[in-house]
């Protein structure tokens, strides 16, 4: 009962990774157990003003205590693949020295639920939880805080490495750089464009650095980072409008594209940041050969394109979604993984989050109608579809989100799952979302 859906039947297929994605912060809770140290997004969260309603991750989702119940949930949807992210501060709570073994034993457990009920699993590093310590040392605005991202992904490898078979280095380095270093709405909140872009290199030399340590480790699990990208349409057709879309696309997608898979930051961003710029003289020799090091696998995570106007700015053109910065545009994700391939090269290639928040309400009946995001779901994996049926080697795709959980800055208000969270009692209740994409795993399509 979906109206102008594609014409069906849209087969994907068979081995399809059909998933979803949660991170650490988001759904764990149990701030203080087990010997968690303080990550910046602690930090952050209990600054007044810093989250909607001055919500914070200390108790998130409680998924930490209720991820057996989670699990079976993964197993009732079918899931085939789960994309997690492992908290730094629950291995190493000062972000360096001696793993905590309590920490590392909730993954333990956690990989080995996935494994009981035969969901393969995604292991993302870093989402966003860096250490305070760390922090207070300088952040990714210090260099040897790729490193110390190393050496705790090395630890990791080797810990937990026999049962992940592809991990995520990075989530989002660009929302790292604008959201925590431009406009200041994530941790750490500064305004400071001239660190935003060192922090840039930073993290993409973190990246490199753990792939280098994978390969070290003698490990055949596969590796990438994960990159939310963003197609830039000019907004008009005078030559103006599309050298500011040029430039934007610069800062947006080859910045972290090119430097990872060309093995070069973009001339005409380098050219705009200027000589002086800290990234341009945080740059050292050798650091682009160690950041473009062959990667297995290239996760992107799609939400929405960005329409710039002829003076550089932007503008909205389609519907906008509850996140004000997310327009709905499913053919942007089929441009943006054509491009990949045409401009990149065939690299294999996985949807690690694409979805929709919605003002979800729990009926009387106990049911949630999200039929919002399964039209968002159904028309971007339509997109997607198109791009495999043109040769993307596109393996698998990842709702965000599995849960309802801690949406950031927009605390507990906006609600991105295929399953409910009753916030009062943790209940989970699956939403109509979470029945239809159920259908579509077992049907492998719609
Ligand atoms: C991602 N944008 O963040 C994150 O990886 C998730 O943790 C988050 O919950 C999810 O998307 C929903 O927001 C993004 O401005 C933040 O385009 C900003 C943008 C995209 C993704």
């Amino acid at each position: 009962s979906i109206p102008n859906g594609p014409a069906g039947p849209l087969r994907f297929p068979d081995d399809f990774g059909w998933g979803a994605a949660t991170s650490a912060y988001q759904i764990e809770g149990a701030a203080k157990e087990d010997g968690r140290g303080e990550s910046v997004w602690d930090t952050f969260s209990r600054v007044p003003g810093r989250t909607r309603n001055g919500d914070t991750g200390d108790v998130a989702i409680d998924h930490y205590h209720r991820y057996a119940e989670d699990l079976d949930l993964m197993r009732d949807l079918g899931l085939r693949s789960y994309r997690f992210s492992i908290s730094w501060p629950r291995i190493q709570p000062d972000g360096t020295g001696t793993p905590n073994q309590r920490g590392l034993d909730f993954y333990r457990r956690l990989l080995d639920g996935l494994h009981e009920r035969g969901i393969t699993p995604m292991a993302t590093l870093f989402h966003w939880d860096l250490p305070q310590a760390l922090q207070d040392a300088g952040g990714w605005e210090s260099r040897d805080t790729s490193q110390r991202f190393a050496d705790y992904a090395d630890l990791v490898f080797h810990a937990l490495g026999d049962r992940v078979p592809a991990w995520l280095t990075v989530n989002e380095p660009k929302t790292v750089v604008q959201n925590g270093y431009l406009t200041g709405h994530h941790a750490p909140g500064r305004q400071d464009p001239d660190a935003a872009y060192l922090v840039a290199h930073h993290l993409q030399l973190a990246h490199g650095l753990a792939v280098a340590a994978l390969r070290a480790s003698g490990s055949d699990s596969r590796i990438g980072p994960a990159f939310n990208l963003h197609p830039c349409y000019p907004a008009d057709d005078s030559p103006q409008a599309a050298a500011a879309a040029h430039l934007y696309d610069g800062y947006e997608n080859r910045l972290y594209l090119d430097s990872l898979l060309k093995g070069s930051y973009p001339e005409d961003v380098l050219t705009d940041l200027g000589p002086q710029s800290r990234m341009a003289r945080g740059i050292r020799d050798g650091d682009l050969a160690i950041i473009s090091a062959p990667v297995d696998l290239l996760a992107v995570q799609y939400y929405t394109p960005i329409y710039v106007t002829a003076d550089g700015g932007t503008e909205h053109r389609w519907a906008t979604s509850e996140a004000t910065w997310q327009q709905i545009y499913p053919e942007g994700l089929y441009d943006l993984l054509t491009r990949i391939t045409r401009e990149y090269g065939p690299i294999p290639l996985t949807i690690t989050e694409n979805g929709l928040p919605t003002p979800d309400t729990l009926a009387a009946d106990d049911t949630v109608q999200d039929t919002g995001r399964i039209s968002f779901l159904r028309d971007h994996l339509a997109a997607a579809h198109r791009a495999i049926a043109d040769g993307v080697p596109l393996e698998s795709f990842h709702v965000w989100s599995l849960l309802d959980n801690f949406e950031w800055d927009a605390g507990y208000d906006q609600r991105w799952g295929l399953v409910y969270v009753d916030y009062a009692t943790q209940r989970r209740v699956l939403k109509s979302s979470a029945t239809w994409y159920r259908s579509v795993i077992a049907d492998g399509g719609f």
